[in-house]
């Protein structure tokens, strides 16, 4: 019987899935939303945390600051956000989502005054942002709370005023409110001012308005492999009707503990859903079926192929491959990682290849992993800057006509080689040499005769932290 009703909703929820695309948001607000006070606003500021957050389901999300230090939602305060030149900007950006996070200035004594003009103020903003032509769904916050008295902002009525004002706004014009009061409330350590957030109460906006925009709190992948699948369906199985806050996706945006039917509906709604991991730096997919470029998946570092490389859309280990002669094909990337500014790691299927043959370099550098030119065996040229440091080599010959994934993962302090997610290779090296050469995928450092790939190629992945194998 539970068994029917699992298949059951989860035939239901399947139905839904696919319905969170990319959108443009813009963030209305005062400085919590501009940032004052974060010491790097445009990277830690909550409008780029939500970015970030949301581009792990989507490359595509659009986040845009429009706060202005200072401005009230009383159109007779003393800086109306209307009036500033940020609320054309908005307005401009075009958005699909509008987040209003105003109200904290508000509660100043010579803006609260005219707190009879706040419901018809509120409504009229969000009538403006309903009627821009690209019809934004918009949210409104409440705002997170002072921990003082300061420049007038008062605790008490940001609580016992302008809270239950939101909540009537709410019902009046049917707008969702995200609760940033009560996902700060107690947090005042995050506030050095007492007012504005630091980077991390940034990040527990960012956190709090994703998880309503999304509808689940955090990425419903539970074993961390970035898709969410059937592996994840069967952790949440597993602990149905439990009491575990690794798994608890739902509801939005705090939880309940509880491992139930919201949680499930929540990971359908990403049924099948890749994400993206923010150190992944680049994946060549590699599944093209023609032209002269590899698309990056990540968005910034599309390859080119030299020579004639063949595109192989049946042919790969995951989707298509590219096939490379060994006389001159290669791809030239403009992705450079420096490997002696610490952790990173690249992976790839790769089926073929000869001794002396070069799968990863770095122009003006080394080789980062080939095959020995005698013996064949994987190993890397990378190595510390000292004359006492070597190259690592396995034992490992992989030209046995199979697929196998190889990998070098540098940690920043061990490198490690691996084949089939197994580690063949490895020792401690304390740094690395410099070197900001772009790389090179299936040639060497010099594209010199010899050092071309003859084989397949797929699913290169280069990554700024170490993969363990
Ligand atoms: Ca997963
Ligand atoms: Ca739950
Ligand atoms: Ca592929």
């Amino acid at each position: 019987m539970k068994i029917r009703a699992w298949l059951l909703v989860t035939l239901i929820v399947c139905g839904l899935a696919g319905t969170v695309a990319a959108q443009r948001v813009a963030c209305v607000g005062d400085s919590i939303t501009y940032g004052s006070g974060i010491a790097d606003r445009l990277k830690d500021g909550y409008p780029a945390q939500l970015q970030r957050l949301l581009r792990q389901y989507d490359r595509d999300w659009e986040v845009g600051n429009f706060g202005v230090s200072g401005a009230t939602l009383l159109s007779r305060g003393d800086k109306p956000y209307v009036r500033e030149s940020a609320y054309n900007d908005a307005r401009a950006y075009n958005p699909d989502l509008v987040i209003i996070k105003l109200g904290t200035n508000d509660s100043k004594p010579q803006n609260w005054l005219y707190q009879g003009d706040f419901i018809a103020d509120y409504s009229a903003m969000i009538d403006a942002f309903r009627g821009l032509p690209s019809k934004p769904q918009v949210w409104i916050c409440k705002p997170v709370p002072a921990f003082a008295v300061a420049w007038g902002i008062s605790p008490e009525i940001i609580r016992d005023q302008i809270l239950p004002l939101i909540d009537q706004i709410a019902r009046q014009k049917n707008v969702p409110v995200i609760d940033l009061y009560t996902a700060l409330s107690g947090q005042g350590r995050l506030f050095p001012d007492n007012i504005h957030p630091n980077a991390e109460g940034a990040g527990v906006m960012a956190k709090t308005i994703a998880a309503c925009l999304l509808g689940v709190r955090f990425p419903p992948d539970f074993n961390g492999d970035w898709q969410v699948d059937l592996e994840d369906l069967i952790a949440l199985i597993e602990h149905w009707g439990r009491n575990e806050s690794a798994l608890d996706l739902a509801p939005v945006p705090f939880g309940d503990g509880m491992v139930d039917a919201n949680d499930l509906a929540a990971l359908m709604e990403y049924w099948q859903w890749r994400l993206y991991d923010p150190t992944l730096l680049a994946h060549w997919e590699l599944d093209e079926d023609a032209g002269k470029v590899a698309s990056d998946r990540m968005g910034g570092h599309d390859a080119a192929l030299v020579g004639e490389p063949l595109w192989q859309p049946q042919g790969g280990r995951i989707g298509g491959a590219l096939g490379l002669d060994g006389l001159d094909d290669a791809l030239t990337t403009d992705l450079a990682v420096n490997p002696k500014d610490g952790p990173f790691s690249i992976f790839a299927w790769v089926k073929g290849g000869a001794p002396g043959q070069v799968l990863f370099s770095q122009q003006a550098g080394v080789n980062w992993l080939m095959l020995d030119a005698v013996t064949g065996v994987l190993m890397t040229e990378l190595r510390g800057a000292g004359r006492v440091s070597n190259m690592l080599s396995s034992q490992t010959v992989i030209a046995d006509g199979n697929w196998h994934r190889v990998g070098l993962a540098y940690d920043g302090a061990n490198r490690t080689l691996s084949v089939d997610d197994l580690p063949v290779a490895k020792d401690s090296q304390a740094g690395l040499a410099a070197s900001s050469g772009a790389l090179h995928i299936g040639c060497g450092k010099n594209k010199a005769a010899g050092s071309f790939w003859s084989g397949l190629l797929d699913d290169v992945r280069v990554y700024s932290r170490a993969v363990q194998p």
